[in-house]
């Protein structure tokens, strides 16, 4: 059962890991030299929960090795990066070289899965490349009567933080291209996960896959657009929320200054790209989530325009959600950027997550700080993401502060200091 991972990232490598580990020989192929050779020593190059530990164990015991080039096996799994392209159309390319990359390889029995998120089709593209690549071979979908070959799409649907334990847990969405294809994928995944694996076609578990993150997106998207309407009214946005949650069938999501990360802000577009005149409210609630960082920064640019001008202003957090390292389409990092080119050295950050100011920061005047030193010299803080260690800051230390809390993380803070989804102290 040998199992070859196209791609050794955020999902490819804990995915490998715990392939291997179910005693499979598993070999991760990646285009980066430096991945290759930080894996084959045992070590990671990217942060996750328990991951160094278990591919030390793996690398070790000889079940799991790094390659820059592909081979013969049982198993192709490819997770590859599949971004946004021009004018947010999804770019497939990564997919459809890895499928040219596997196609000499592949030999009668072989089984190929495809989990990288991907617009509807995909997987029968990627059955058309390896139909053409190989004529030797019954592909599915590209032949009659049984084919040589199996293929399926399995999007991963786990949360940064707990991505193994989730890989484990979740259940699974298989879609082959024929019946045959899933069911010969559900026997693959069952090797190592526990949740429940459940079998449809392959653009059913494309679309699957799109839908969930389109889901909190869209809701996400009522909520930031609830807060905008609720600050115009000077009414305080989290307690509608609390209160209206309180109802059994209303369960609204935490208004933001947006929506961070390479998954829920990019996957509806591959909803929208593949039917726009149908994808309204989707297109819509993307807008609204992009439209809300803007109101942040109009917001913050007004509060520190007001402001004394000797007077430094502490952003809190740059991540792109609590307590990660991420700053990846971070929304907090946008404002912190927008900040930075305005009002320059007035800008203290803090980061407690960072060691030194991410990328588009570093040519700005904007500087890191210690929590405990913003928290000395700065009169105003703008919250930008609701990181643990800045929820336990007790009123004491914040009460005379000019306060814009975007995530409600301070709900003690004194109302006339407080410009979070109110107006403006006067
Ligand atoms: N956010 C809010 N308000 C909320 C919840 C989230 O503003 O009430 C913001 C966060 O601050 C963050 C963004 O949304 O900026 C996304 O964070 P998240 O925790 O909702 O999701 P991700 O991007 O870390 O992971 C998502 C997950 N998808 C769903 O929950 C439907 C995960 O299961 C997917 O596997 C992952 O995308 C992915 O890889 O597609």
């Amino acid at each position: 059962q040998k199992t070859i991972v196209m791609g050794l990232g955020y999902i490819g490598l804990p995915t490998a890991a715990l392939i291997a580990r179910s005693g499979i020989e598993t070999i991760g192929v990646d285009v980066n030299e430096h991945v290759v050779e930080t894996v084959n020593k045992g070590q990671v190059h990217l942060e996750e929960v328990d991951l160094d530990g278990l591919v030390r164990g793996v690398v070790e015991r000889g079940t799991l090795r790094a390659s820059l080039e592909v081979e013969r096996g049982d198993n192709f799994l490819i997770a590859v990066p599949t971004p946004l392209g021009a004018d947010n159309d999804p770019d497939i390319s990564y997919v459809l070289d890895a499928a040219a990359r596997i196609a000499p390889f592949l030999e009668p029995g072989n089984l190929i899965i495809l989990e990288s998120t991907s617009p509807v089709g995909t997987t029968e593209q990627l059955c058309a490349a390896i139909a053409e690549a190989r004529s030797d071979l019954k592909v599915p979908g590209h032949c009659d009567g049984a084919a040589d070959i199996f293929i399926a799409y399995c999007p991963e649907r786990v949360l940064p933080g707990r991505i193994l334990a989730e890989l484990v847990a979740n259940d699974r969405c298989i879609g082959g291209i024929t019946p045959r294809c899933a069911r010969r994928a559900m026997t693959f995944y069952r090797n190592f996960v526990r949740g429940e694996c459940v079998t449809t076609t392959a653009r059913a578990a494309e679309l699957v896959k799109l839908v969930e993150n389109s889901f909190r997106d869209v809701n996400i998207a009522f909520a930031n657009e609830l807060s905008i309407i609720a600050d115009g009214m000077d009414i305080d946005v989290w307690d509608v929320v609390r209160l209206a949650n309180r109802h059994p069938r209303v369960n609204i999501l935490q208004p933001g200054p947006g929506v961070g990360g390479h998954c829920i802000a990019v996957d509806p577009w591959f909803i929208v790209a593949g039917d726009p005149a149908n994808s309204r409210l989707i297109r819509t609630a993307r807008e609204v989530n992009l439209a809300k960082t803007d109101h942040v920064v109009t917001r913050a640019r007004a509060m520190i325009s007001a402001l004394p001008d000797d007077m430094k202003v502490a952003l809190f957090g740059l991540a792109f959600k609590p307590n990660i390292d991420d700053f990846r389409e971070s929304p907090a990092l946008d404002v912190a950027v927008a900040l930075a080119a305005e009002f320059g050295d007035r800008i203290a950050i803090v980061e407690p997550f960072a060691e030194a100011l991410p990328k588009p920061l570093a040519g700005t005047k904007a500087h890191l700080v210690a929590l405990d030193d913003a928290l000395d010299q700065c009169g105003a803080i703008i919250l930008l993401v609701d990181h643990d260690v800045f929820k336990s800051i007790p009123l004491g230390e914040r009460r005379d502060k000019i306060v814009y809390d975007t995530r409600g993380l301070w709900p003690d803070q004194p109302v006339r200091s407080n410009w979070t989804e109110r107006r403006a102290p006067s």
